[in-house]
């Protein structure tokens, strides 16, 4: 509609002055004349140039007086020409603004008197301010006095208007050619692609985002880690079971039974299934033997050791469960050398903050062959964390009940200029391994950390709850770069 007005006035005329004349000429609203002409610019059928010009428009209370009269207007009229009329009434026939403003305004221009009874001055008066706004609505200019006057009143407010002039640009023609996109078999056979516009290609067209899967930041990290882990030869543990028994979880690893890390406020216990359904009954024997009363070169803890307490079942509170596991199966058959290692959720009913939640992801290692020492745990320690880039490593004497002698590992973070927890490690006890049947001169190194730290920090994460768990910001898992480790 607007196009071919334009475009057909320009076949005709050298230009269009003023695009609001035009829209007001042609009957158009005026928005979609400059829609139209935004249009045909950008194709170069007009040369479209922008012309502002400072308006006034009225504001609400302003259309309230253009429609019903001014205060003032409204006042006068509703004084009867003759007698008058008590304030009280007057008051009531008029909206408390209408009547405050009316009352200024009317006695201002000496239109009434306004007294208890209040009485017309003048026979008849022009709501001249009525008939300005109407003049203003209508886009005509009004002197300005009157624009002062309107302006003070707040009944009128400034607006910039936006219009343009158009002349007939460098690809101008009376009607817009259909540009096409494709040329079709159609086209070829009639011959009519001769006489059709083609649309130019835009090799800068940023085409379909195609979207797809996103490993999330965790998965990432774990997915180098396990590189690392098969590089170096070791091979994964199943770590599918997160309920286990107290057995496995704590007994096996000779961790005594009222060690606090095994009461409730540590640990997840469940109340269904509550108890596990079967254990290696001599082996468990084994264990009971060595936590009341030692053996193997130990004098074991003294207490009567509870098999109810091991049946309990409970959320892993360590992969360390699964490595139990394994290294009793390992037990079973004659001795081969094994490395192993696991990366998956373990849960610990702990204060959750900054960076802790009731569960993270645990990595562990172990390497189980004859005659290791710690020299092979601290070893296999710069190896592994130096494939992480962290080649400056530190230990500290630690304790686990399941390790002797515990190391808590240290690195150096350049980034951070600081030394950096990175993780736990040790070596198994023989109360540990040797009730499982394991060859006397079979040492386990093992060795543990998060996975979450890693994450946090290569990905630049401060708050644990950003990373993991239903606050997560998908974004983040969108576009967040690969894991730079071992690469
Ligand atoms: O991950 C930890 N720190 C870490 C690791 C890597 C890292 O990489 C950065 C890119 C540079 C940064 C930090 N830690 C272990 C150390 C601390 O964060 C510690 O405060 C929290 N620990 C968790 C347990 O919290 C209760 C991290 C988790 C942890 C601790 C110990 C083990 C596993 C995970 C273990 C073990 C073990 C020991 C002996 C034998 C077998 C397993």
């Amino acid at each position: 509609m607007a196009e071919e007005a334009i475009l057909g006035y320009l076949a005709k005329n050298e230009e269009i002055a003023d695009s609001g004349e035009f829209a007001a000429k042609h009957g158009l609203d005026h928005d979609d004349v400059v829609n139209v002409i935004k249009s045909l610019h950008g194709f170069q059928y007009v040369d479209a140039q922008d012309i502002k010009r400072e308006t006034w428009v009225l504001t609400d209370e302003g259309n309230m007086y253009a429609a019903a009269g001014s205060p003032e207007g409204q006042l006068f009229f509703a004084v009867p020409a003759e007698g008058g009329i008590p304030r009280e009434e007057l008051q009531k026939k008029l909206s408390p603004l209408v009547f405050k403003i009316g009352c200024a305004q009317a006695a201002k221009n000496k239109w009434v008197d306004m007294g208890k009874q209040v009485s017309r001055k003048v026979k008849h008066v022009e709501d001249r301010v009525k008939d300005l706004l109407l003049q203003i609505k209508d886009g005509q200019v009004i002197d300005q006095d009157d624009i002062k006057a309107l302006k003070g009143r707040k009944l009128i407010a400034p607006q910039t208007w936006n219009g343009y002039s158009v002349k007939k640009g460098p690809s101008y023609a009376p009607q817009r050619k259909k540009f096409v996109a494709d040329l079709t078999r159609e086209m070829l056979q009639s011959g009519d692609w001769k006489n059709l516009e083609f649309k130019e290609y835009n090799f800068n067209a940023k085409g379909q985002p195609i979207e797809g899967g996103h490993l999330h930041p965790l998965n990432k990290v774990r997915h180098q880690l396990r590189m690392i882990f098969l590089q170096m030869g070791f091979e994964e543990m199943p770590t599918d079971r997160f309920v286990e028994s107290s057995f496995w979880n704590f007994d096996a690893l000779f961790q005594p039974q009222q060690h606090p890390a095994r009461d409730a406020h540590d640990t997840f216990y469940l109340k269904a299934p509550s108890t596990t359904k079967e254990l290696p009954e001599d082996y468990v024997e084994r264990v009971k033997r060595v936590h009341e009363s030692g053996g193997y070169g130990s004098r074991g803890y003294d207490y009567n050791w509870s098999r109810d307490e091991a049946n309990k079942n409970l959320l892993r509170t360590h992969t360390t469960a699964v490595s139990s596991r394994m290294l009793y199966m390992l037990a079973q058959k004659p001795f081969t050398p094994k490395r192993y290692f696991s990366i998956d959720r373990v849960f610990r009913n702990e204060a959750v903050d900054r960076t802790h939640l009731a569960e993270f992801h645990q990595i562990e290692g172990l390497i189980c062959d004859r005659g290791l020492t710690l020299g092979d745990l601290i070893g296999v320690l710069h190896d592994f964390f130096s494939r992480l880039g962290m080649a400056k490593l530190r230990f500290k004497p630690a304790y686990n009940p399941y390790t002797e002698p515990s190391m808590e590992i240290f690195s150096y973070h350049e980034g951070f200029g600081k030394w950096v927890e990175v993780g736990n490690s040790g070596m198994f006890r023989p109360e540990m391994l040797l009730p499982m049947g394991l060859p006397e001169d079979v040492r386990v190194i093992a060795w543990g950390l998060s996975l979450e730290r890693p994450t946090m920090i290569l990905y630049g994460i401060n708050n644990i709850r950003d990373l993991f768990g239903h606050k997560v910001d998908l974004g983040l898992i969108k576009i967040n770069p690969i894991c730079g480790l071992g690469v």
